[in-house]
């Protein structure tokens, strides 16, 4: 029997002999690749260090690193010459079996055996020969003292995990999601390159390593599987890192995110400096958007809900679901992180904002989900949007506004992480919401583009919009087929179904009106064509009952005043709606009389306004009548030209008594129009 110490790192770090120093080797991202056992005859044939005393056991000089091989390291990490830390799992008659690692394992023959071991028992081996039949042999190698340096495998890239279906994986990355299923906890893991599901079962519906939480950052050990048509991590280890090792992770991937992140370089669909001042704004919002969906953040969208509102949602939608599809492995990801909702006030009502966060919330708790962001588009720029907003400030949902209505920066700064708006450009309406999110969604998504070219033009009838590029995004519509009373028509579907669907997004129906990603084209000019006639048809039956009871005065400034109750002369609950209706009846008589008209359609409770060719300012009319209609519980407000006021229906006739003396007082303005709406001094 040789007396050969047995050396291994606990025995020497005892004795003061181990350097403690333990290092994370970097193994090349390849070297990861699990395979079989080559098939080399005699390849590794190694030839001992220098013998001691014919033991057969090396004893090489001091100073030299031992590997220390992570489970999951395979035999790629295990290369000839080199020295691993051992542990026995078998004692037999000519030597002992031990494991360097999980897959990694083999026979120390007693011939290459200093010392006698017991299972469980740690030593130093070096790789002796790979025999023909595949089985390994070590032999023991006697040190001194030693550096002990661990071995982890390079983990995986989530956005290459679809190669490595069926093999051992490893990845690196930040919890996004924790859903408990009646079967196993399901984490969303993302990294640099995507985001995949990892599913670890404890027991049927028990959450599974339940230490962990939203955004750490973890390393999991697993077998990549397809589950339904998808790759899917089955968790054999889940380990959170903590400390300076998940910041390094975290800062790591947060570098390349920024990258991914990115948007897309694109050239505007027409050439127009206006928009060329918001583009930078633009791009800041899509790098936001990108990195949004990157982080496993889910996005909220509401918008206006009208035709403009849908031009510019729409699009986006669709970008951000197909960047969606991309970053996640799972197939539902686009359907359960972004949501698409109208609001039919042109602000963000207390209404819509409760039930957004009641949502947001029941995800979170339901799915694991992280709060979303919230995307205001085609709305969201006004003081009135603020009380909702300071709702939302109570949870970590950050908030994006795109709109082009007449802004209060000072009352929405600091409650807004974005706010992409002409008007802080010394531009205005014309550039419509649709034509700025038409160019959003080619930065998220540039293979949008021959989807799109024709929304613009969409949205600026829509919106009446008289930008000179008009022209231009009408020439565009063109190439693609669409004269300007089929892109009306495209505009009048849209409202008109979105008048029916009330608070529901539309999906499929609303992306087939407007014909993007749609698949079907002739089904799209069909359902235009039968929406857009019905649309008509319901406008003109309305304004043949309703225009038998418009009255009219003739006012001290010289304009004409007309006034609809549409509450008894309109049909109810159909479309057009008494803002429509109102605005039917004001643009006849304004081609009609070619005379400064102002328009009032009036409930019970509420008056719709338009004018045109008089210098009114609503919004300051309501402050007025807010002080001098006491009780009369006045609200409301708008553009100077467009707008809707609010009041207690006992107090009626009072306070249109004394908004219609306000009108008559106006100043005539023939420039100023409500086919302009939002034009200011
Ligand atoms: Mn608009």
């Amino acid at each position: 029997m040789f007396d050969v110490k047995r050396m291994n790192a606990f025995d020497s770090a005892r004795r003061g002999g181990w350097s403690g120093r333990v290092l994370t080797r970097r193994v090349p991202r390849d070297a990861f690749r699990r395979v079989k056992l080559p098939w080399v005859p005699n390849l590794v044939q190694m030839s001992p260090a220098d013998d001691a005393g014919g033991s057969g056991v090396a004893v090489p000089d001091s100073g030299t690193t031992v590997y220390d091989l992570a489970d999951n390291c395979d035999f790629e990490h295990v290369e000839p010459g080199e020295y691993y830390l051992g542990t026995v799992n078998g004692v037999v008659k000519y030597g002992v079996f031990v494991d360097l690692s999980d897959d990694v394992s083999g026979l120390v023959h007693s011939s290459n055996l200093g010392g006698s071991y017991d299972v469980g028992d740690e030593l130093v081996v070096e790789l002796d020969e790979v025999r023909e039949d595949g089985d390994v042999a070590f032999a023991e190698v006697a040190l001194d003292e030693y550096d002990v340096e661990r071995v982890e495998p390079a983990s995986n890239d989530v956005g290459a995990l679809g190669d490595f279906v069926g093999e051992q994986v490893t990845l690196v990355g930040s919890v996004v999601q924790i859903k408990q299923t009646n079967g196993p906890t399901v984490f969303q893991v993302r990294d640099a390159t995507g985001i995949a599901p990892c599913a670890a079962f404890e027991e049927a519906g028990v959450r599974a390593y339940p230490e962990v939480e939203l955004d750490d950052v973890v390393r999991i050990e697993g077998h990549a599987e397809t589950r339904d048509d998808a790759v899917q991590v089955e968790v054999d280890n889940l380990t959170v890192l903590a400390g300076e090792q998940a910041a390094d992770v975290r800062e790591e991937q947060s570098a390349v995110l920024d990258e991914v992140a990115a948007p897309h370089d694109i050239d505007p669909l027409v050439e127009w400096p206006a928009l060329e001042k918001l583009w930078d704004d633009l791009e800041a919002v899509a790098q936001r958007l990108r990195r949004t969906v990157l982080e496993g953040r889910p996005i909220r969208m509401r918008h206006h809900a009208d035709g403009d509102g849908i031009c510019a949602s729409v699009p986006l939608q669709v970008a951000l679901e197909r960047f969606v599809a991309e970053t996640y492995e799972d197939p539902e990801a686009p359907q359960h992180l972004l949501k698409r909702l109208p609001s039919k006030a042109p602000y963000y009502e207390m209404e819509d904002v409760t039930r957004d966060l009641n949502f947001a919330l029941e995800d979170r708790t339901r799915h694991g989900q992280k709060l979303p962001l919230l995307l205001m588009l085609d709305n969201g720029s006004t003081e009135e949007d603020t009380p909702a907003y300071r709702n939302l400030a109570h949870y970590d949902i950050p908030i994006v506004v795109v709109d082009h209505h007449h802004p209060d920066p000072g009352a929405v700064e600091g409650l807004v992480d974005e706010h992409v708006n002409p008007y802080l450009h010394d531009e205005d309406y014309r550039i419509t919401t649709g034509m700025l999110c038409v160019e959003l969604a080619r930065m998220i998504d540039p293979d949008l583009t021959d989807d799109v070219r024709h929304v613009p033009a969409v949205a600026g009838l829509s919106d009446r919009s008289e930008a000179d590029a008009m022209a231009d995004y009408l020439a565009l519509a063109g190439e693609e087929g669409y004269d300007e009373s089929e892109l009306r028509d495209v505009g009048e579907a849209l409202d008109y179904a979105t008048f029916w669907l009330r608070y529901d997004d539309g999906g499929q129906l609303v992306t087939d009106a407007l014909n993007v990603d749609c698949d079907d084209e002739t089904r799209h000019h069909e359902l235009v064509d039968f929406l857009a006639e019905r649309a008509e048809r319901d406008v003109q039956r309305q304004l043949d009952v309703a225009m038998d009871h418009v009255e009219h005065e003739r006012l001290d400034n010289g304009a004409h005043l007309y006034r609809i109750d549409v509450e008894n002369h309109a049909h109810r609950f159909t479309y057009p709606a008494p803002g429509k209706t109102t605005g039917e009846i004001h643009d006849r008589k304004v081609a009609e009389t070619g005379d400064p008209v102002i328009t009032i359609g009036y409930g019970p409770d509420f008056a719709v306004l338009r004018s045109d060719g008089v210098r009114l300012d609503i919004p300051e009319m309501v402050e007025e009548l807010k002080d001098e209609i006491e009780g009369g519980g006045v609200s409301g407000g708008g553009h100077l030209v467009v707008g809707s006021i609010k009041f207690v229906s006992g107090m009626r006739v009072s306070v249109i008594e004394a908004l219609v003396a306000k009108m008559a007082d106006a100043e005539i303005d023939e420039e100023l129009g409500s086919s302009a709406p939002l034009v200011e001094d």
